[in-house]
């Protein structure tokens, strides 16, 4: 049986207590995981405060915190392969998703290296003739990173890369689900040569360890990826230190085509935006909305396409489709699918799991046309489950798109140009792809609307977001100052 610490102060540890990680794919238990209660969370926060002051760190220049992002960017591409296996075994996402992007994770923080040297302050037209006033930038101080199992490294990278380019300092806590890729990040992480502290690795469970760590007085920043009832506590636990928070939730994606797309192009992407990671991702094109002249045909395509897909353990290189990450995301899709199909939805493929070892649920078509109101076109599902519904008019498209409480991702498919800019402007979400899907860069703002959140991550304000400003005064004039009852 495999163990991990956790990873405070430079030092690694076991925790208070500790937990079992069962290998989605088998149910069996693999790892056993340190547990951060309270005691842990306290000793982890004390550590990045220390870290924040010590001089080591907040005296280095912001090249030099550019240059050790670099080597922790240059460390992660030559572990990419351990942490893929070690993330494909404890979520159950597939390696061929698991080894793509984990390379990939390495050019995020090399983006976050260059933005470190490139955070600047502002001198300001000031209109007082005998002053000089100038804006400094400064880091914003001990960030609490919180994130979900599905693609942690990713989305840890999102936090970490940018606070520390801005010389934060970060406690992280990794998911209770499969934290074995971000515990095993941390002993990577201890060989690029930041001063201790500077990065904090927990993981725990959500009433004893998030709770905790985000009502936290010594915590400046919240930045959580997560469901929208748990963003609600973080807000609320934050406010007791009235700490600054970024939210990313999820969403409810709409993927539009309209007859005049490419067909096969557009099927394509939709089984990329719904089926890729087992449907457990944020911007999973969720919600087809499609025009009733193409619908039949291309619900026939995507049919043939989806049940092709081939499922199977997450190790192996050939499979598309792998478990689902915990028995909850599959029991929440059963009940999902049973109370829409009550509702009138009619189920196209798929939609029951799958009777073998392991939380398997097959890729799912449900045509809601008969059933506008089914729970499917407006839960999150994080399974592999489209829902879909047709529209007439390009309004009716608009308007069935926006008919969510969510925003983040959307995609249009269209080969019309006016049009496409129509959409662009109506659609409510903080992301919209044109003829593509899935589409992810550290180039890039992420982030959405409503339930699914506010701020962004990735993008040049990236690094700004984990700063904030001081404003210097300084008088050039040598004489007195004349009125001690006048403010100027
Ligand atoms: O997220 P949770 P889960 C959606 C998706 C999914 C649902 C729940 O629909 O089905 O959220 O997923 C920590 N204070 N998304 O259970 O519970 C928890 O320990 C502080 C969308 O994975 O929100 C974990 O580390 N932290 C989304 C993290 O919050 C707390 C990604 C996320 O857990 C806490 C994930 C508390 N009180 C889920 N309670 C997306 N954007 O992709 C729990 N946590």
């Amino acid at each position: 049986m495999q163990q991990f610490q956790q990873y405070i102060g430079g030092t690694f540890s076991d925790g208070s207590a500790r937990f079992e990680s069962r290998d989605p794919a088998t149910g069996q238990v693999w790892a056993m995981m340190p547990e951060a209660r309270a005691k842990d969370v306290e000793h982890a926060v004390a550590a990045a405060r220390a870290a924040f002051h010590v001089a080591e760190w907040s005296g280095m220049t912001a090249s030099g915190r550019g240059k050790l992002l670099i080597r922790l960017a240059d460390l992660i591409a030559e572990n990419a392969q351990t942490l893929a296996q070690l993330e494909t075994r404890d979520t159950g996402k597939i390696i061929r998703e698991t080894s793509a992007q984990i390379a990939y994770v390495a050019d995020y923080y090399r983006y976050y290296a260059g933005l470190a040297d490139k955070i600047e302050g502002a001198h300001l037209p000031i209109d007082k003739p005998d002053m000089e006033v100038w804006l400094r930038r400064e880091p914003i101080g001990v960030v609490a990173a919180i994130v979900p199992w599905n693609s942690q490294l990713f989305l840890s990278a999102v936090k970490i890369g940018p606070a520390l380019a801005a010389g934060c300092t970060v406690v992280l806590k990794a998911s209770e689900d499969g934290p074995a890729p971000m515990l095993e990040f941390a002993r990577i992480f201890d060989q690029a040569g930041f001063p201790a502290g500077v990065l904090n690795v927990i993981t725990g469970f959500g009433a004893t360890c998030g709770a905790v760590l985000t009502s936290h007085p010594q915590v400046d920043h919240v930045a959580f990826t997560g469901g929208p009832e748990t963003a609600r506590q973080v807000v609320r636990n934050s406010a007791e230190n009235l700490a600054s928070t970024s939210l990313e939730l999820g969403g409810k994606s709409p993927f539009i085509v309209f007859e005049d797309a490419d067909i096969e192009s557009a099927v394509n992407a939709q089984v990329s935006g719904i089926f890729a990671a087992s449907g457990q991702s944020c911007v999973a094109g969720s919600r087809l909305i499609i025009s009733n002249t193409i619908k039949d045909a291309f619900l026939a395509r995507l049919k043939e396409k989806a049940e092709a897909i081939v499922i199977g353990l997450p190790d192996d290189m050939a499979t598309e489709v792998g478990p689902l990450c915990t028995t909850g995301q599959r029991d929440n899709a059963v009940k999902l699918i049973e109370k829409s199909v009550a509702a009138g939805a009619r189920i196209i493929t798929g939609g029951r799991a799958l009777d073998r070892e392991g939380i398997f649920f097959p890729p799912t078509i449900i045509d809601c046309s008969d059933a506008p109101n089914a729970p499917c076109l407006t839960n999150e599902f994080f399974g592999p489950v489209l829902s879909v519904l047709g529209f007439d008019t390009e309004q009716e498209a608009l308007d069935i798109a926006n008919d969510t409480a969510f925003g983040l991702a959307s995609g249009v498919f269209t080969r019309d140009l006016a049009r496409a800019h129509r959409m662009i402007r109506g659609i409510r979400a903080g992301i919209v792809w044109v003829n593509t899907y899935r589409a992810v860069s550290p180039i890039v703002p992420f982030g959405g609307h409503g339930l699914s959140g506010h701020g962004r991550e990735g993008g040049l304000r990236a690094a700004l977001d984990y700063t904030k400003t001081k404003a210097v005064w300084l008088r050039t004039s040598d004489d007195p100052i004349p009125d001690p009852f006048i403010m100027r």
